[in-house]
Formats: structure tokens, C-alpha cells, sequence
């Protein structure tokens, strides 16, 4: 980036846990990366003036603003990062795109089948006007998942038989944990399948590079009734006296299981829980092939596991990758060898890449369509559960 560099200037629309790590990334993303856009953190928004007002200064937005249209309008906004719940999303993305601005919307992409695709419609109409919309699947941007789906790509694992993976919590394991807008349909769409659940639906297809086609699955709620929260941030709300508090229902899963089908044959066995006592935030992923399997977790994310199927067995087994080498994805932009990225850095990635997809007027990866399509997964999880049937995933 030289002075003469253009902006993007930015508006975002949230500023709880998800608006937090996004403002990390707009504020570090050009420091450590040669941008071909200058990311310009113009205004964040939020409905409480004095606590968005706050939000501006901590994180480091320019102005707040307490109306997300008023941010769509302004011919000073070139893009809109949504960070709200997901009952937001569909309204305020079409507009935005309607309005020219790109546009970075967290995931899961909507609360249901219908929004995502009127979402994913409406990216495909602003496509060909050069305005680019994308999904927050940031994990996709951890450099041991890149480098994952680079050897499945290859070949080194030869035909993927098993793909295994689970995304587990445990931050609601605790019955007094008050209600907040995770635990409310209206606002989030289901629980802890599509919180966390999308997240692995959608890290498996790209590391194989296919889409699941069929599932069976089970969604349980274990604690039905919690505490009416008398403030809420992010994951953390607050609440008088638990003994005496009103309480009211929780509407969504809070766990998911399911089995699931890839269109290449693949045979899928998922777990998204915020149940797991032990488990902060797990999202272990194994896939096994004909000539080698590899193994994730996120809680050691630096490191990936891969066994070469095709080395003599009394040499072979698991091979513990450290993915911090300057030749792996993004990681030369940061710290020497051996130094280690965090949960942040996937979220800096995501806007390093939207940026140059923008410049380059191409669409970015994940696009509104592969967000339909976890949609369209999530979907089908939830009929399975109620009517105890395998169910195709909508095409
Ligand atoms: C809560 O379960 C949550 O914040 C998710 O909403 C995020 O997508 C995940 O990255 C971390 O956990």
C-alpha cells in the first residue's frame, strides 16, 4: 500500500463478540498485509447510541451511527460488515447490496432456506454490477485447514471414505446460564447446529471439495427453561439472582448429531454441542481416504495431523504438521516459524481476501451460494430430526 492506494471504506452493523474480532481484522489486516485497498473503518452501528458510541471508540470506528439503513445509504460506505444475529441478515444485506455497497455477512448466512436464497439471488444480480458479497466462514482461513483441503485436492489422500467431525462448547452446560439471542429462534434460526454446526457443514465440503447430499440426524434440547438475562453481550449475559429470576424457554437445539452422505460417496459423522464440560471451542475434523487420512483440532490450530497410507506401515503413522512456515497460506505475512497464529488471525484473512476479490472484481470465497448451500443442509438436519428420515439435501 502507498499513500495513493484507494479506500474501502467500511460500515459495520453489530458490535458484540462478532463486531469485536471483525474490527481486529479491519484495523490489522493492513498493517500486515500489502492491501490493494485501503480498509477505512468508517462507521459502526448499533441501536444504543451511548453503548455504540463506546463501541466506536474501543474498537476503533471513526463515528457510530444507531440505524443500519442510515449506513446502507451513505455514499461514503463502500462496504457493509454484518455482525448481527441472524434474523438480520436477508434485510440487511439485500439492501445493501441493492444499494451498491459489498457485502461481509457472518454466518450462518440466514435463518432459513427461503432468506439464503433471496440472499444468494440477490449477490448474483449485484455480481454483475461489480459488488461482491461473502460469507464469514472464517475458519476456512486457519493455514492447517487450507493446507487440508490443498492435500485432499492433490490426491494424497486417494478416495475419501470417512469424514468425521465435531464442533464442541460447553458454555451453556450450566442450567443457570441466562437466555441470550443464541437461545432464541426468532433470533438465531436453531442452536447449536447452525452456531457451530454450519461451521463444520461447511469446512468439510471445502476441504473435499464436496457438497453432503443426504443426512440423518437427531436435535436435542437438554435444558428447556433458563433465566430471562438482564443484559447480554456476545456469549455473556448477566442476570440478577438466579433463585428468584423469571424464567422463559429455550427455543433452539442445543445439540445436533447426524450422519451424512457427500455427493462423492463419502460417508459423514457430525456433532455440534455446546454441551461437551471440557470443550471451549473443539472443532476437530478427521478424514480418512484410500492413501493417507488427516486430523484437525482447533483448540492446537497451528498443527495438522496427516498420515500417509502409502509410506510402509513400520515407518508410517500420523505425521504432525506445524503449519507456520512462510510457504503456508497467509502465515508468511505474520510471525517466524514455530510463532503460531490465533482464533483472530482466520478473521484478518477473510478480509485480506475480500479485499483483493474486490479489487480484482471477482466474487470471494465463500460466496451467498455456498452459504445457501450449509443452509440447505442445516435444513434438511432439522426435517430429519423430526420426521426420524434420512432427507435429501435441496438442490
Ligand atoms: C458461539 O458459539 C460462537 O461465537 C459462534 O457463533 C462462532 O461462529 C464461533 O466461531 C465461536 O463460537
Amino acid at each position: 500500500m502507498t499513500e495513493h492506494t484507494p479506500t474501502l471504506s467500511v460500515g459495520m452493523i453489530g458490535y458484540a463478540f462478532m463486531g469485536a474480532v471483525h474490527s481486529q481484522a479491519w484495523r490489522t489486516a493492513p498493517h500486515f498485509f500489502d492491501l490493494p485497498l485501503r480498509p477505512r473503518m468508517t462507521a459502526v452501528c448499533g441501536r444504543d447510541a451511548r453503548r455504540v458510541a463506546e463501541a466506536a471508540a474501543t474498537l476503533g470506528w471513526e463515528e457510530s451511527e444507531t440505524d443500519w439503513r442510515r449506513v446502507v445509504e451513505r455514499d461514503d460506505i463502500d462496504l457493509v460488515d454484518i455482525c448481527t444475529p441472524g434474523d438480520t441478515h436477508a434485510e440487511i444485506a439485500i439492501a445493501a447490496l441493492a444499494a451498491g455497497k459489498h457485502v461481509l455477512c457472518e454466518k450462518p448466512l440466514a435463518n432459513s432456506v427461503e432468506e439464503a436464497e433471496a440472499m444468494a439471488e440477490a449477490a448474483q444480480e449485484a455480481a454483475g454490477r461489480g459488488v461482491r458479497a461473502m460469507v464469514g466462514f472464517t475458519y476456512r482461513r486457519v493455514p492447517a485447514i487450507a493446507l487440508a483441503r490443498r492435500l485432499v485436492a492433490e490426491g494424497r489422500l486417494g478416495e475419501i471414505r470417512h469424514v468425521r467431525a465435531q464442533y464442541l462448547q460447553d458454555w451453556l452446560a450450566d442450567p443457570e446460564i441466562p437466555l441470550s439471542w443464541r437461545l432464541d429462534k426468532a433470533k438465531a434460526g436453531s442452536g447449536a447446529l447452525g452456531d457451530i454446526g454450519a461451521h463444520v457443514v461447511d469446512l468439510t465440503q471445502h476441504i473435499l471439495g464436496d457438497p453432503i447430499r443426504e443426512v440423518s440426524g437427531q436435535l436435542d434440547t437438554f435444558v428447556k427453561e433458563r433465566p430471562l438475562a438482564e443484559r447480554t453481550r456476545g456469549l455473556s449475559a448477566t442476570v440478577a439472582d438466579t433463585a428468584t429470576v423469571e424464567r422463559g424457554p429455550v427455543t433452539v437445539d442445543d445439540a445436533a448429531a447426524f450422519i451424512a452422505r457427500f455427493a462423492g460417496g463419502a460417508l459423514g459423522v457430525f456433532e455440534a454441542t455446546r454441551f461437551a464440560t471440557g470443550r471451549k471451542n473443539a472443532i476437530r475434523i478427521e478424514v480418512n481416504g484410500s492413501q493417507g487420512s488427516l486430523a484437525f483440532d482447533f483448540e492446537d490450530m497451528n498443527v495438522l495431523h496427516f498420515h500417509d497410507a502409502t509410506i510402509d506401515d513400520l515407518e508410517g503413522g500420523f505425521r504432525r504438521i506445524v503449519v507456520t512456515e512462510p510457504g503456508h497460506p497467509w502465515v508468511g505475512a505474520w510471525w517466524p516459524p514455530g510463532h503460531g497464529l490465533g482464533y483472530e488471525h482466520g478473521f484478518t484473512h477473510q478480509v485480506v481476501d475480500l479485499v483483493q476479490a474486490i479489487a480484482d472484481g471477482v466474487d470471494p470465497s465463500p460466496t451467498f451460494a455456498d452459504g445457501l448451500q450449509v443452509q440447505r443442509v442445516l435444513a434438511a438436519v432439522e426435517t430429519s430430526s423430526d420426521t426420524r428420515a434420512w432427507q435429501a439435501v435441496s438442490a
